[in-house]
């Protein structure tokens, strides 16, 4: 097709620049809630959440390329460059950042960027993208017109879109598979595998910043304390580990591994201390501060191992004692735990508190 015929065809389908515009807009809005949502899922009824930001994905790769063809001279022209033109600039690579690191890691490649997985690369791309396209649209601003919205050709033509991204994600899928690509053994939550047993087998990782120095078993104690009869302080020695569990811990920075963790029940703490019948919420905190909150059920069957595949756990996997949460992601596994706090509440602070913690 020659060039005049393909600009002739994409004139006559592009939707409307103001349904373009403002569908963009909603679709990475989604996409950002969708992302920063899937890292709270950690089990597999939660995979629609990872579907839809995958679907949502490749819309916007559609709509975006409407846009940049749309605006090309805009960009091209330097006589017609404005202040506002830089935003515009940086936001449509903030996005370009955000599909193209999505896509190649949805088709299997597991490479890190300095200390950065490709998935932590994506999620700074979404992130950035969002005061990048508030500074854009306050530049930009054209409301919304009801007109380019309304129609069943519209509805239609959107509506095919969705399916059509579908469609090529099913494909994509499909190639992954044959081509045998890392793309095949992820989890639903596209994570992947580190395989082998013991601290050797996966990497250390931070949620942001923690970095403790090396803990001296001699000088660690656990505290179990709150909601509780009788208080205790726990030296190493007396810790009693005799619980086993396999556990799958995945990482929001795109990594899975299956260990076999040994330690203590927290169930078994918790009897031990008396927990009070008002109690409904087990709180574990880390020497850093770094902490998280679960309900009282799942707390009991909970672990806080001591070792890792039979080894005893270093102090990058979060020795002495680090928490074992079957089911949920990897940030909530707290490392160097150093207090059990039974409560009769949960914790909205310990959002902000995880991102902080690693900062004095
Ligand atoms: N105290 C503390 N615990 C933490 C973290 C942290 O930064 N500080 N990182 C979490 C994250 S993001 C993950 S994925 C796991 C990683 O455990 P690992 O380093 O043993 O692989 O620990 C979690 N526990
Ligand atoms: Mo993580």
């Amino acid at each position: 097709m020659s060039g005049k015929r393909l600009r002739t065809v994409f004139a006559r389908v592009q939707p409307a620049p103001r349904l373009v515009d403002w569908s963009l807009f909603v679709l990475v809005g989604l996409e950002v809630a969708s992302g920063l949502l899937s890292f709270t899922v950690g089990r597999p009824s939660g995979w629609p959440v990872f579907e839809f930001h995958r679907i949502a994905g490749v819309t916007i790769v559609a709509l975006l390329a409407f846009k940049l063809y749309r605006v090309r001279r805009r960009i091209l022209d330097r006589d017609r460059w404005m202040p506002s033109t830089a935003v515009s600039v940086l936001t449509a690579v903030a996005a370009l950042g955000a599909l193209s690191t999505g896509f190649l890691w949805v088709a299997g490649l597991d490479v890190r960027i300095a200390y950065w997985t490709l998935l932590s690369v994506h999620v700074g791309f979404g992130l950035a993208l969002v005061p990048l396209l508030i500074a854009h649209l306050s530049t930009r601003f054209r409301p919304p017109r009801r007109v380019d919205f309304e129609g069943r050709r519209t509805a239609v033509r959107f509506a095919g879109l969705v399916v059509a991204s579908a469609v090529v994600l099913r494909l994509q899928r499909l190639a992954n598979a044959v081509l045998e690509t890392g793309g095949s053994d992820r989890r639903f939550t596209g994570s992947q595998p580190r395989e082998g047993a013991g601290n050797a087998a996966f990497p250390v990782t931070s949620w942001v910043a923690d970095d403790p120095d090396p803990i001296d078993r001699d000088a660690w104690a656990l505290s179990v304390d709150g909601l509780v009869a009788s208080p205790i302080d726990l030296e190493f020695g007396a810790l009693e580990p005799d619980a086993e569990r396999e556990a799958l811990l995945d990482c929001t920075s795109g990594w899975y591994t299956v260990q076999r963790w040994s330690g203590i029940r927290v169930g078994d703490l918790l009897e031990r201390v008396d927990a009070e019948a008002d109690a409904t919420h087990v709180r574990f905190v880390s020497v850093t501060g770094y902490r998280w909150t679960l309900p009282i059920e799942e707390a009991r069957d909970a672990v806080l191992a001591t070792h890792v595949g039979g080894e005893r756990l270093s102090h990058g996997h979060g020795g002495p004692l680090r928490l074992v949460a079957p089911g949920r992601r990897g940030f909530q596994w707290v490392k160097w735990v150093d207090r059990v706090e039974v409560r009769d509440r949960p914790d909205p602070a310990q959002w902000l508190v995880t991102l902080i913690s690693g900062f004095d």
